[in-house]
């Protein structure tokens, strides 16, 4: 029991600091320019459009993804684990819509 209760206290804090941090698309547009984020966080890209489809990716090294083709309607997560994304700035841009922008910046 007192293993159990010490190892609750070591993992709480990582899971009470980790956050869902979530971006829409709507009118051809992300709903924010910027979002400071961390490592261990989690984005959430949902589009809200009612009939436009949208790619959402990032090229910048070290922080590459791609959603593919997301309908209007679905949300998608992008979990920014170490391993797989760094510290720094992420340039997230949408294949189909070079006017969408968003900088994401991983402490
Ligand atoms: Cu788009």
């Amino acid at each position: 029991m007192k293993h159990f209760i010490i190892a609750l206290l070591l993992l709480a804090p990582a899971a009470v600091d980790a956050e869902e941090i979530t971006i829409s698309q709507k009118d051809k547009a992300f709903d924010k320019t910027t979002v400071d984020a961390k490592i261990g966080d989690v984005l959430v890209f949902k589009n809200d459009e009612k009939d436009i489809t949208h790619n959402v990716y990032s090229l910048t090294s070290g922080n590459t993804f791609e959603l593919k083709t997301q309908a209007p309607g679905e949300a998608a997560k992008i979990p920014l684990e170490a391993g797989s994304h760094q510290a720094g700035t992420m340039e997230v841009e949408c294949a189909i819509h070079p006017n969408m922008r968003l900088t994401v910046n991983i402490k």
